[in-house]
């Protein structure tokens, strides 16, 4: 528990999304100042007077303040000006997402890629802090000259370059089992959405699984994938770190390997929180279809709008005829679930299966061998089998993907059966 009191200090009213992401670091909020302003001040960000206002709250000391949280990025110049003024932490949005994150980093591949984008983070605000200490400025900072600010840059190099190089075998690995997966006959779905819409929920709930769901934001990190308890076709569910509006772009870049998992799907659920007012519902799914489509997914992608148990009938269809009436959804299957009370998640299953890619049908006749029998039984596993009939021969339906096709094709032949149709 950090438990510190801060200060928000924002441009703009809305203030809501800085406020939840400071409340997840269990920051207490003890007030918010805003300061209506087109462009942020080239030095201090808020502008003189807001500055004054704020040193004397803080002279006052009313009320503790541990921590300034500035909505919005700062320079390195007027990081400098504000750690300055204020004589405490100062923290713009991105360093704010940056601690979140490594306290949520729960697995090396996580912790490895906060830490890369906290070092790309850094890297210009300590150069600010090392031009200050050589002005003179600053010397409580690395007073020790020239030698060890060279030092420190060639520190910092080798940790970037040795993290990557981590990095890149940990995803060679993964990539090698999202290919064996899909090889096996497996449909790959991901869940995508803003953080808190309910991911974790419903890839529980689908999968029968326990990953951490919380009412906070990024309470998942790291990339988790499940084999989904439906009885026709083998589907893995990948749930992964969330959304949110403007995500830095360093932080897309660090959880670039991460990411490629909703890329690489063949569907893509993309989960958005109902609850919300019908104008931030799709201001969310806005921003989430456009780092869909940063990160490179072209696959088919469902809207799944959940926690429907919160609203009532009227909320909902008004938020469902608002959202179709936006020109980016309205050719996108749209369903209302709630993960919570189990609501039309029958719907949403059967909504998968009509979007994955090529179902293709095919009925063989197969010899009454040991052989055969076993072969059967993989076939359950990587198909969804519509009919077996016995007689002197087995007779077998199936519907799966090309690939399965393709190898079910293949051993119908060693198995000396035929093709029916
Ligand atoms: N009322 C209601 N609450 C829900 C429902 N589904 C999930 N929640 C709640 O929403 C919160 C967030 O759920 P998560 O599953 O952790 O959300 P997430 O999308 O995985 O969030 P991140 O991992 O932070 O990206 C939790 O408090 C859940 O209990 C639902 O159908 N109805
Ligand atoms: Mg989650």
């Amino acid at each position: 528990m950090n438990e510190k009191n801060a200060l928000i200090i924002s441009l703009y009213d809305d203030v809501a999304e800085i406020s939840q992401l400071a409340s997840s670091l269990d920051y207490k909020i003890i007030d918010t100042i805003i300061q209506h302003r087109n462009h942020p001040d080239a030095n201090s960000y808020i502008g003189p007077g807001k500055i004054e206002e704020i040193q004397k709250k803080i002279e006052s000391q009313e009320q503790q303040i541990d921590i300034i949280i500035v909505d919005g990025d700062l320079k390195p110049s007027q990081w400098f000006f504000l750690e300055k003024a204020f004589q405490k932490d100062v923290f713009d949005r991105v360093r704010l997402i940056l601690a979140l994150f490594a306290e949520r980093a729960d697995r090396k591949e996580a912790r490895l890629q906060v830490e890369l984008a906290r070092l790309q983070y850094e890297r210009p605000f300590v150069r600010e802090l090392i031009h200050r200490a050589r002005a003179g400025e600053h010397p409580g900072f690395m007073a020790g000259g020239e030698y060890q600010v060279d030092d420190y840059y060639e520190t910092i190099k080798k940790q970037t370059k040795k993290i990557k190089e981590d990095l890149d075998k940990i995803r060679d690995e993964r990539e090698m089992r999202r290919k064996h997966r899909h090889t096996g006959g497996f449909y790959l779905v991901s869940l995508a959405g803003y953080t808190n819409a309910g991911k974790s929920s419903l890839l529980n709930l689908l999968a029968r699984e326990k990953v951490k769901v919380e009412g906070r934001l990024f309470s998942t990190l790291s990339t988790t994938t499940r084999k989904i308890s439906t009885k026709e076709i083998p589907i893995l569910l990948t749930d992964t770190v969330g959304f949110i509006q403007d995500l830095p772009t360093l932080i897309i870049d660090a959880f670039h390997s991460t990411l490629e998992e909703i890329a690489v799907a063949d569907v893509v659920l993309l989960v958005a929180d109902a609850s919300e007012e019908k104008t931030v519902v799709d201001k969310k799914l806005h921003v989430s279809l456009r780092e869909l489509s940063e990160i490179g997914v072209t696959s088919p992608v469902i809207i799944v709008l959940n926690k429907i148990d919160v609203l009532t009938g009227r909320e909902l269809d008004e938020r469902i005829t608002y959202l179709k009436q936006q020109e980016t959804l309205k050719h996108k299957p749209l369903i209302p679930v709630s993960v919570a009370e189990k609501q039309h998640i029958d719907m949403l299953l059967a909504t998968i299966h009509e979007s994955l890619p090529h179902l293709t049908s095919l009925t063989i006749q197969l010899p009454l061998t040991k052989q055969v029998q076993s072969f059967i039984s993989g076939v359950y596993e990587k198909a969804h089998v519509t009919n077996i009939a016995y007689n002197d021969h087995v007779i077998l339906t199936v519907n799966c993907s090309p690939e399965t096709y393709n190898k079910i094709v293949a051993t119908c032949n060693e198995l000396k059966g035929k093709i029916v149709s």
